[in-house]
């Protein structure tokens, strides 16, 4: 398979870095989004999100000629889709999220139109089991003129795959060349295709099974760390009650050689671990017990949290009567979903500081050095910085362990630490 030219459909997280990486290497890349906002910040060479390295290597890539963005799919040899899946709106309370396919349909739909004999398709957003089917079948409704491996197999006009992207957040660039890649292919045809675009830039190992399979692998991945957090998490809230220190008992039990338990937090934040077990669980539900345990217990950290500065409001109050609860001043440490990162989606610290803010006490600060401003759902309360929160606030609570919350010293102060990063500061230890 000869590839000169590469679309990639969506220029988010994960896209815009994957077409960048296509560029470095000499590829003509057509990235495709339909944010103009963002399609016009590319084609000026800036990008549009925040990611180490990326913004060199996009100036780079545009400059150079082998990058551009666009609104609407031109022609290509290979289109890598890299759309958001995310839930369908619920219906009523306590109902299993259910994955909304609504952005790879809309994307299979404009590159079918596109399409020509020979072409691979790639879908690289995490998709539940199933879906990798379901993108080719839309694209063969739009082209009864071409072929796809659902129904002529191997000797298909176009190859169809599932290659989940698997980087993290703040390292995508080296974990794009350096993770292996799962290659799941509608037929073996396919999977080699691939591998071929893949070995472009990855230097690891590509390895080959179905596209099911792939689905679910990666699916499996993000369920298994929502798993190994929800055990950190509810060690914490039973070692809260027993008055053991978390951090102590898990750096003690760490020491085993065959035990490595995650650390606590307030809850699990981002668009994949939160999200991922879902599709999961939406498909068997019956049978995703301890998944869809671990869900829940993730996801009522967060109210924990609230709960225990709640305690800690009372617990001073108690301690100076003459204060109302109006003269108490807390100061959230942190609002991004982890540590040393600006992004704010789906974190559970935001909810939690949020949530302070509507108990009706007096101010609420917020310290975090990622951002410049606070988002506009956020009021009253005030962005500060941490010497300011430290002079004003009555009570602190971490939120995330950004690295310049490390060494603060919080001696004196009343706090509800969630990543355990004051421990050392902490009463009795
Ligand atoms: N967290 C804890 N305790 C821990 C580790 C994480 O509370 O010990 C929390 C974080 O604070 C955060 C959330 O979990 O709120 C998720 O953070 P993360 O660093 O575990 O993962 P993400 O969402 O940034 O990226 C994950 C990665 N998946 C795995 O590590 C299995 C990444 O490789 C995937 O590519 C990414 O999801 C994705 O796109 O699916």
């Amino acid at each position: 398979m000869s590839v000169n030219t590469i679309s990639v459909v969506g220029l988010g997280y994960i896209g815009l870095p994957t077409a960048a990486m296509f560029a470095s290497k000499g590829k003509n890349v057509i990235g495709v989004d339909v944010n103009q906002n963002a399609v016009d910040t590319i084609n000026s060479g800036k990008i549009h999100i925040v990611e180490p390295e990326l913004d060199v290597m996009v100036r780079k890539a545009v400059e150079g000629g082998f990058l551009k963005a666009v609104t609407s799919p031109e022609p290509a040899d290979a289109f890598l889709i890299a759309v958001p899946t995310p839930f369908l709106p619920s219906v009523s309370e306590g109902e299993i999220p259910q994955p909304n396919l609504v952005y790879i349909q809309s994307a299979a739909q404009s590159i079918a139109k596109v399409l020509k004999k020979g072409d691979l398709v790639i879908l690289e957003s995490t998709s539940p089991v199933g879906a990798t089917e379901q993108m080719a079948k839309w694209m063969a409704e739009v082209r009864p003129d071409l072929t796809f491996p659902q129904s002529q197999g191997e000797g298909a006009d176009i190859m169809v795959a599932h290659c989940p992207e698997r980087v993290l957040p703040g390292h995508v660039i080296k974990e794009l060349v350096k993770n292996d890649r799962v290659i799941g292919g509608m037929t073996d045809r396919c999977s080699k295709a691939a591998i071929e675009l893949y070995k472009i830039f990855v230097k690891a190992e590509c390895v080959v099974t179905n596209a099911r399979t792939a689905e679910m692998a990666k699916l499996t991945e993000n369920s298994c760390r929502d798993v190994q957090i929800a055990f950190a998490n509810e060690l914490s809230i039973i070692c809260d009650k027993l008055d053991i220190n978390v951090w102590e008992l898990i750096s003690l039990a760490n020491r085993h050689p065959r035990i490595n338990i995650l650390n606590p937090g307030p809850g699990v934040g981002g668009h994949c671990i939160a999200v991922d077990p879902w599709f999961i669980i939406s498909k068997s539900p019956r049978e995703s017990n301890l998944i869809h345990c671990a869900r829940k217990i993730n996801d009522y950290k967060p109210q924990w949290v609230i709960d225990k500065v709640k305690l800690a409001v009372a617990d001073l109050l108690s301690l100076y009567p003459t204060k109302t609860v109006n003269d108490i001043t807390v100061a959230c440490f942190g609002l991004a979903f982890k540590a040393d990162i600006d992004d704010l989606r789906e974190s559970p610290s935001l909810d939690i500081t949020k949530a302070i803010s509507e108990l009706n006490m007096g101010k609420v600060l917020v310290v975090e050095p990622n951002i410049d401003m606070l988002p506009q759902n956020l009021t009253n309360i005030e962005l500060v910085d941490a010497e300011q929160a430290l002079n004003t606030a009555d009570i602190l609570v971490l939120l995330v362990d950004h690295k310049e919350f490390k060494d603060l010293n919080v001696a004196s102060k009343c706090f509800v630490d969630t990543r355990g990063i004051w421990n050392k500061w902490a009463v009795g230890s």
